[in-house]
């Protein structure tokens, strides 16, 4: 069974992104094993509304711990894609311990996962992306085990109506990012591509 990670910093919206791609899987009373910052694992059931409203927000580090869906993914039939939602990767020295366990627990799952959705803000992406930065090192690690990872710019909706992506006149977009609203679902099919194909292929 393949198990696809949805890494990045945190409240970028990997969480949201995670439900869309749950919903558009046709499943409406998801199954969520959540394993928590101390090793504990929760299982439950979720409404998809109740789990928008309990599990994404505004607030950093709203995700503690690894979040994990059961995705049924069109492949050759239909095949199940474990799905892990993770704790925002930050190097802020200012986080607490249960962030920190947190994030070491999405580190074992970088190390362990067979593909990658690496998320980013699509408005602030170019501006943030200095070497050695958090993105940079995510997307490093994913060359240097040799595993698909596909980079996914969310909040494409808050870009300015008619505005520059930023970076773009300076040719710091980079190639292979794909532009996302996790919020109104759109720019999902490259998505749902990626997953039928790390399903298929690797
Ligand atoms: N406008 C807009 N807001 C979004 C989008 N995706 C997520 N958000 C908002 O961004 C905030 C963070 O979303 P989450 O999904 O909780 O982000 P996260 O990366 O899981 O955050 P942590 O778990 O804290 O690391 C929430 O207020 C979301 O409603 C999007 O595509 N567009
Ligand atoms: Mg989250």
């Amino acid at each position: 069974m393949r198990e696809c990670l949805i890494v990045g910093r945190p409240n970028v919206g990997k969480t949201l992104l995670s439900l869309r791609l749950v919903e558009q899987a046709g499943e409406q009373t998801p199954f969520l094993v959540h394993e928590l910052p101390d090793g504990e694992r929760v299982q439950r059931r979720w409404r998809l509304p109740d789990a928008h409203r309990a599990l994404v927000a505004a607030a950093a580090h709203t995700t503690l711990g690894v979040q994990t869906w059961s995705l049924a993914v069109a492949t050759r039939g239909m095949r199940t894609l474990i799905l892990h939602d993770s704790t925002g990767l930050s190097d802020d020295g200012g986080v607490d311990s249960m962030v920190r366990s947190g994030m070491a627990r999405t580190l074992e799952r970088l190390v362990a996962c067979d593909a990658m959705i690496h998320v980013v803000e699509a408005q602030t992406a170019a501006g943030r992306d200095g070497p050695g930065s958090v993105d940079a090192l995510i997307r490093s690690f994913a060359r240097m085990r040799g595993i698909p990872c596909l980079e996914v710019l969310n909040k494409a909706d808050l870009l300015p109506r008619h505005g520059q992506f930023p970076g773009v006149g300076s040719g710091q977009l980079r190639e292979g990012g794909v532009l996302v609203s996790a919020l109104h679902g759109t720019g999902m099919a490259v998505i749902h591509e990626f997953l039928r194909q790390v399903d298929v292929v690797h």
